[in-house]
């Protein structure tokens, strides 16, 4: 094997979670272009679709899968429609998320469980249903999406960032009973990045002034900056490599 085909994903398919914009839609798009078929999600059907259709007219080969992460029925249905239509999920990338920004004392039990929910049990739930699946096959590839809260707590988002940091751990979770089986199961730890779920941080003068002071690289993340990574973690380049939890951060959580 060369250097270069360690890092190819042709014959690959690859389910991405909240792949309608955002971090996940510039993973999926970089998996196209690595070579992998792709299933994007969403929960809105319409605008799964119709990103679908903008990656297939940019040449990527796109399946829309429209259903809630956090639906364990749901999930369980498309892993039963991708079995009876022979599609094998090769990759998963649980990188659903979302955000609820709000002090703790104040904070209602649904925002919390909302959270918790969508950010990390659906990782066990999409996780549960490819394992059991790429087990018998000897071989897949589990990339979960964390944060800088994986490590460190940031006020007014703990509901985040303790799910972030259960994905840490499931992520080790995932590789103590899986890598024997063939499959790893790794984790980004993305840091600030120019998405629309940080648009309210983006727009704030002082927080953007407190990441790019706060960053060695001086600047705020885009989502194609982590594409080489989750490419990475989804070949056979990181074969060896299991449990791992890798920042893609300018260098924000090393320093001081
Ligand atoms: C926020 C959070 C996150 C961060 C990210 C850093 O307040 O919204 O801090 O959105 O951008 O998780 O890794």
């Amino acid at each position: 094997m060369t250097a270069s085909n360690l890092f190819d994903l042709t014959g690959r398919t690859a389910l991405i979670t909240g792949s309608t914009r955002g971090l996940g839609r510039a993973i999926a798009e970089g998996f196209g272009a690595a070579g992998a078929a792709l299933v994007i999600n969403g929960r809105d059907p319409d605008k799964t679709e119709a990103a679908a259709a903008e990656m297939r007219e940019a040449g990527l080969t796109v399946r829309a899968a429209s259903f809630d992460v956090t639906d364990e029925q749901a999930v369980e249905a498309v892993f039963r429609d991708l079995d009876a239509e022979g599609v094998q999920i090769d990759i998963l990338v649980n990188n659903a998320g979302i955000q609820h920004r709000q002090p703790m004392v104040d904070l209602a039990l649904a925002d919390w469980q909302r959270v918790i929910d969508t950010n990390l049990t659906s990782a066990f739930l999409l996780g549960r249903e490819a394992a059991k699946r790429m087990i018998p096959r000897g071989r897949g590839k589990i990339v979960n999406i964390g944060s800088l809260t994986s490590e460190l707590a940031r006020a007014t988002v703990i509901p985040y960032t303790v799910a972030k940091g259960g994905i840490r751990l499931l992520t080790k979770g995932m590789a103590a009973e899986w890598t024997p089986h063939g499959i790893q199961a790794n984790a980004i730890g993305p840091g600030y990045m120019l998405t629309e779920m940080n648009e309210a941080l983006t727009a704030n003068p002082d927080f953007d002034a407190w990441v790019k002071g706060r960053t060695p690289a001086g600047r705020w993340g885009r989502p194609d900056e982590l594409v080489g990574t989750a490419i990475y973690l989804a070949s056979d380049a990181s074969n060896y490599v299991s449990g791992q939890l890798i920042f893609v951060d300018g260098g924000m959580i090393s320093v001081l």
